[in-house]
């Protein structure tokens, strides 16, 4: 079947407009803290860190645009003008110093210059600022346990609630943290290896028995930042989400007095009673 120069531009058109369209239900569904129908990009940033990790993704995403138009561009010029019609002569070259030295530093250029913003955003990850606050996460099959050793001597099970909302990810038990504060996340895990992530902090760290790991955020906007374990660790692996509460600094001061009376006597305090039992 053939199509005519208009039918082919209006179906161009169409896309065009579906395109469009797609793009913008995204934007419209998205919400901060948890993941949107349609999504395409990353969630919006809530953090220092992933402002950074936001800007270097765009950054790549235009540097690899560009090479990959350059290539497609050489290769147009090659299969137009050196093809054996256009071409019925041959050259025999062979070598070209200026063409050489080029193609070997400018790459070499390139990854330097992708380096260094990297490098730099591997160490504001990786280099744990003073921290405001401390939670310790424990992974455990299949629910997480926080405990504020900052705070008081309290512990609690987060688990997934099936009645609440966003679906698989509300849980019982927030963790509470406050605005502009930096928390520091401990984390472990008590049977398997988890992975503690929230998307719109921009953390991820693996949970592993036996080791503490370290990470940290800076919560800039307050409301309700949704994860979800991020290493296979059994059958309900994709139900033991992270609920994140961020509040302000006078809520959060009632919330650590709620939660020292509510959950004092919480006989999962295993982590406690664990030690305490091994000594
Ligand atoms: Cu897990």
């Amino acid at each position: 079947m053939k199509m005519s120069m208009g039918q082919t531009g209006r179906r161009l058109l169409g896309l065009a407009v579906a395109g469009v369209a797609l793009v913008s239900c995204g934007a419209a569904f998205a919400e901060l803290g948890q993941p949107a129908p349609w999504e395409y990009k990353l969630q919006e940033s809530a953090t220092p860190v992933m402002d950074n990790i936001t800007w270097f993704h765009d950054f790549l995403l235009w540097l690899i645009t560009a090479i990959t138009l350059f290539v497609l561009a050489l290769l147009v010029i090659v299969v137009v003008k050196f093809n054996a019609k256009a071409n019925p002569v041959p050259s025999k070259t062979t070598h070209n110093t200026l063409i050489e030295v080029a193609w070997t530093l400018i790459p070499v250029l390139i990854l330097v210059g992708i380096a260094i913003p990297s490098f730099r955003l591997l160490f504001l990850e990786l280099d744990v600022p003073k921290a405001d606050l401390t939670v310790k996460v424990t992974g455990k099959q299949w629910y997480w346990s926080y405990a504020y050793p900052d705070n008081g001597k309290f512990e609690f099970d987060s688990l997934l609630a099936q009645d609440k909302q966003p679906r698989l990810l509300g849980v019982d038990n927030e963790m509470v943290v406050p605005i502009n504060k930096i928390v520091r996340i401990q984390t472990t895990g008590a049977d398997v290896i988890h992975s503690f992530a929230v998307p719109a902090f921009g953390i991820k760290i693996d949970s592993v028995p036996g080791r503490l790991n370290e990470t940290w955020f800076k919560a800039t906007k307050l409301g309700m930042f949704y994860g979800q374990c991020s290493e296979l660790c059994g059958k309900d692996h994709a139900f033991m989400p992270i609920a994140v509460r961020v509040v302000n600094d006078q809520e959060f001061a009632t919330w650590i007095e709620t939660a020292k009376k509510k959950f004092a006597t919480n006989p999962a305090n295993s982590l406690a009673s664990a030690g305490a039992a091994a000594q």
